[in-house]
């Protein structure tokens, strides 16, 4: 668990209003009872642009003040499917699109870890918020999802924690518009 003097386990993600929240987790509470896996915490549901995984004080403190620093343009992302990651095996909303500004802002926020001396995974940014985890086998059937427009308002640096009853993922600073 992270604190202020020790290590965090860091992600920069999109935070999802109440309506966005809403709507992810009506999906899951309609569809999830038919699927097997375990449920994302409606709480937890967010987008990742860049995981940090666990770094020090000091690493946080640099990602933060240079994130601060970053120009954030307001758009909108519409996540208009339902996917699945093998190798995670995880059942995700996904978005066909991805707008220009979000592209640049994952790319901007990269950067950012890496002047900080974190290590990222370099792989295609795909956008989605992760609904189920432990989906062992793909779903055999196409699942309809009533696409869901996303105002990207700003991005965040969420925590994650492991408590006792499971993870918490807690937002630590805002950026942008939203607040
Ligand atoms: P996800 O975005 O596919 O759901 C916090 O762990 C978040 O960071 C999760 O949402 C998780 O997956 C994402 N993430 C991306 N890369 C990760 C990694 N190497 N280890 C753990 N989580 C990672």
């Amino acid at each position: 668990m992270g604190n202020d003097t020790g290590n965090a386990r860091l992600f920069f993600a999109l935070w999802p209003h109440a309506e966005v929240r809403a709507a992810l987790a009506a999906w899951v509470h309609s569809h999830a009872p038919a699927l097997p896996g375990v449920w994302v915490d409606p709480e937890n549901l967010h987008i990742t642009l860049v995981y940090l995984g666990s770094v020090s004080a000091e690493t946080r403190h640099c990602v933060t003040m240079a994130a601060t620093k970053l120009p954030f343009e307001p758009h909108r992302l519409r996540l208009d499917h339902i996917d699945y990651f093998v190798k995670p095996q995880v059942l995700y909303a996904g978005a066909s699109v991805v707008p220009v500004p979000l592209m640049e802002l994952v790319q901007r926020l990269r950067a950012v870890a890496l002047s900080c001396g974190v290590q990222i995974e370099d792989r295609p940014f795909v956008p989605h918020t992760t609904l189920l985890r432990k989906v062992r086998t793909r779903p055999h059937d196409a699942m309809a999802f009533p696409a869901l427009n996303w105002p990207v308002e700003g991005f965040a640096l969420v925590e994650s924690q492991s408590l006792p009853t499971g993870v918490r993922y807690r937002v630590r600073e805002r950026w942008g518009t939203s607040r």
